[in-house]
């Protein structure tokens, strides 16, 4: 579905007044308001394209109504959200709940919506009919050279279809581990994956990255062979300078702290991106934004202050994708919340006083620091996001139209109740 862009701009028009009052107030407290906004309209952040339809967990899955049946509608989807935010120009394929049987057909589409195709993501975490040998003892980690052979070729291939679609960059997320003690030796499962992740690294094109995506746990208890930050800065640094580590805020133990992950990885030249969520307990898979929004906001301090530091370029020197599923929530309107959550956050760091920080934290000075810290974060910022979506033609208040417009019951209608899309 689309929403015509005279709705859009009757939508805008109805909150207009009330919108310039308030970017009016928040711009005369704020210096560099212009290039606040050029940075909030450039930053776009990738939509999984297994995120569209509801989730669930292994308990039941209860399904939304009108989800996507394919690809095709799946790019529909993301192109709806990127009309009304103005910011989910990308989409990021896990193989081979995705497969692009015509690609041309696919890119075009794509195309038509403005959104580009984003990291690439493997799958040697689920048996898939047909195939040869069961991943159920681990992918790339596994005792037996053909099971992890599958899994190279697996990856080598979710790189061609990458190839394709001018994607320039895979995901890999390996469940590999072990339930029990004694069930694995560590230091073989490492080795057997570090050979894998090598074959699967040579068969990248020159200008590809790999991002080597960790997880304290689950599906296995007991040890997870890429389990930590640590973990996969190693074998991104074994593999060479294409190789990065990925955060996934969901994929720590609780209380981890993730600002300073990110901000030594940063240092090193190996944060390569990012999956976002929000969790109470483990990988929860909630909305981003929605449990810890502090937290969001530290990282995103710690990521412009290293970007900067190293004169990165905000929107395409990392790679920024959700990685949340919905289980109660309609999805579109919880990836249009998550988007904003982002946007909140990253807005609100970029009003930091950097060079006041500095001073406190070279004065020892704590509680200045954490005052700057909390003003930021204490600024309603979100007339800054609503006025960049303005600028690019977006709507002022996505999930109001989204609702106006009747969205969902409209894809209820032309998809069916009972549809259910392909992912976890
Ligand atoms: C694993 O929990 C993960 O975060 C990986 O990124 C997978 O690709 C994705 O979730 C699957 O939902
Ligand atoms: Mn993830």
């Amino acid at each position: 579905m689309q929403i015509e862009k005279n709705k859009i701009e009757e939508h805008n028009q109805s909150l207009l007044k009330d919108h310039q009052r308030k970017f009016e107030f928040i711009s005369s407290q704020i210096s560099d308001v212009e290039n606040i906004l050029k940075k909030l309209s450039d930053f776009q952040i990738a939509i999984p394209s297994w995120a569209l339809g509801s989730g669930g967990t292994r308990f039941g899955r209860f399904s939304i109504g009108g989800e996507p049946r394919n690809l095709e509608e799946k790019i529909e989807d993301i192109g709806l959200l990127h009309a009304l935010n103005k910011s989910s120009g990308a989409i990021s394929l896990h193989i081979p709940w995705d497969i692009p049987e015509n690609v041309s057909h696919i890119k075009s589409l794509a195309a038509h919506h403005g959104i580009r195709f984003d990291a690439m993501n493997s799958n040697t975490f689920q048996d898939q009919p047909g195939q040869k040998y069961s991943y159920k003892f681990g992918s790339l980690q596994n005792v037996n050279p053909a099971i992890r052979k599958q899994a190279i070729d697996h990856n080598i291939d979710v790189i061609k279809y990458g190839v394709s679609l001018g994607s320039k960059s895979l995901t890999v997320w390996l469940s590999d581990g072990s339930c029990f003690p004694g069930q694995l030796n560590f230091r073989k499962a490492f080795q057997n994956t570090l050979e894998g992740l090598k074959e699967i690294y040579a068969a990248l094109p020159a200008d590809w990255k790999i991002f080597v995506e960790y997880k304290a746990y689950e599906p296995n208890f007991y040890s997870t062979t890429v389990g930590d930050w640590g973990q996969s800065f190693l074998y991104a640094s074994k593999l060479g300078e294409k190789a990065f580590t990925l955060v996934d805020l969901g994929h720590h133990l609780p209380n981890a702290n993730i600002e300073q992950i990110v901000s030594l990885l940063l240092m090193e030249k190996k944060l390569g991106g990012f999956h976002f969520n929000d969790s109470k307990y483990g990988d929860d898979d909630l909305t981003v934004g929605s449990i810890k929004p502090y937290q969001l906001f530290l990282i995103f301090n710690e990521l412009v202050e290293g970007m900067d530091a190293r004169g990165m370029n905000h929107a395409t020197d990392l790679g920024w994708m959700i990685d949340a599923s919905h289980n109660v929530k309609d999805p579109l309107e919880d990836l249009l919340q998550s988007v904003e959550a982002i946007k909140i956050s990253y807005a609100q760091s970029l009003l930091i006083d950097r060079k006041k920080l500095n001073e406190a934290q070279n004065n020892n000075d704590v509680a200045a620091a954490q005052e700057i810290l909390q003003n930021a974060f204490r600024t309603d910022v979100r007339p800054l996001v609503r006025e960049a979506r303005l600028r690019s033609n977006g709507a002022l208040d996505p999930i109001a139209i989204y609702r106006n417009e009747k969205v969902r019951e409209y894809l209820i209608e032309q998809r069916g109740i009972k549809t259910i899309a392909t992912g976890l």
